[in-house]
């Protein structure tokens, strides 16, 4: 069985459970976003981390929310217009083409925003808990993070781009926000891991970014539920730069490295393979 569905399907319950006012162009836009497919894979992650340390991981799901609150708002604004220009994601028409483009950005700008509050209202934390959920979860999304992966996506579309700069792409593009949820399930499990933790994020967003660039050729639009417009944006891609087989032998080494880094923390080992295993083996 997907050691991911329980975490999955407790995310999904959460979500559908939030009270929707339909007559609310904003709250509707909002839920359109959040409600349809999706992986869940950053809040599952946190759940994971902390079940790995045999914490009562059904508590947090509401905190866990937060990082699928940043990572839809970032879904929502990088296909509009002025970004990617994609028609769809998480097989239905993107946000913007569903309503319009001012209430996508609004939606996006909402969802950034309330994340931070699913933190700070959550009462299974501790004072000191919940700002060093804030730090790492608004330090890894914004300018030195995420947003700062796509400013550098943007300005090295249709120009070459080496390894290196390629790495630094993704690193913050895909990985600190995959970095961030393990992060922040270690500082409630076990404060002294979050470094090694953050490694493990760091390698697990590169192979999954390295994986979403093999999909990219290897799959088609509909088995993936959002537009595959790398080709047409002139985006740099591992398979670009090292050839399919070797993109796909990198995604293998960086996964045996991934099992060895865990290797030696005092966690659940075997389940956390198991994660990563679910992770290796998506189809979407
Ligand atoms: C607009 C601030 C801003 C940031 C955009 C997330 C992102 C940064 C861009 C999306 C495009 C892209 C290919 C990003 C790489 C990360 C990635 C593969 C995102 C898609 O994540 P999944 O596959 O999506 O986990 P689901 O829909 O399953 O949640």
């Amino acid at each position: 069985m997907d050691v991911m569905k329980k975490y999955r399907d407790a995310i999904q319950k959460t979500i559908q459970s939030r009270g929707v006012d339909r007559n609310n162009r904003l709250d509707a836009a909002i839920d359109y976003a959040l409600v349809s497919g999706g992986k869940r894979l950053r809040p599952a992650l946190m759940l994971a981390v902390l079940d790995a340390y045999g914490l009562p991981w059904e508590r947090y799901v509401e905190v866990a929310l937060s990082v699928e609150f940043v990572h839809t708002y970032s879904l929502v604004h990088d296909d509009l217009p002025a970004m990617d220009d994609d028609a769809l994601r998480r097989g239905v028409p993107t946000t913007h083409i569903a309503y319009d483009e001012a209430t996508a950005i609004l939606a996006g700008d909402a969802l950034l925003t309330d994340a931070f509050s699913l933190i700070v209202d959550a009462s299974v934390l501790s004072d000191a808990e919940k700002v060093r959920l804030v730090q790492i979860l608004s330090l890894h999304a914004g300018s030195k993070g995420m947003v700062y992966g796509q400013m550098l996506d943007l300005l090295y579309e249709g120009k070459p781009v080496g390894q290196d700069m390629l790495e630094a792409i993704h690193l913050h593009k895909t990985a600190k926000l995959i970095e961030a949820p393990l992060m922040m399930g270690a500082v409630i499990g076990s404060p002294s891991d979050v470094s090694a933790w953050e490694k493990v994020g760091r390698l697990l967003g590169l192979a999954f970014q390295i994986q979403d660039d093999v999909l990219e050729v290897t799959s088609d639009e509909s088995t993936m539920g959002k537009s595959l417009s790398d080709e047409r944006n002139e985006k740099s891609t591992y398979v670009k730069l090292l050839g399919l087989d070797q993109a796909k032998a990198l995604i293998g080494d960086i996964f045996l490295e991934l099992q060895e880094t865990i290797g030696t923390m005092e966690i659940n080992v075997h389940m956390m393979h198991s994660v990563f295993d679910s992770v290796r083996k998506r189809i979407n």
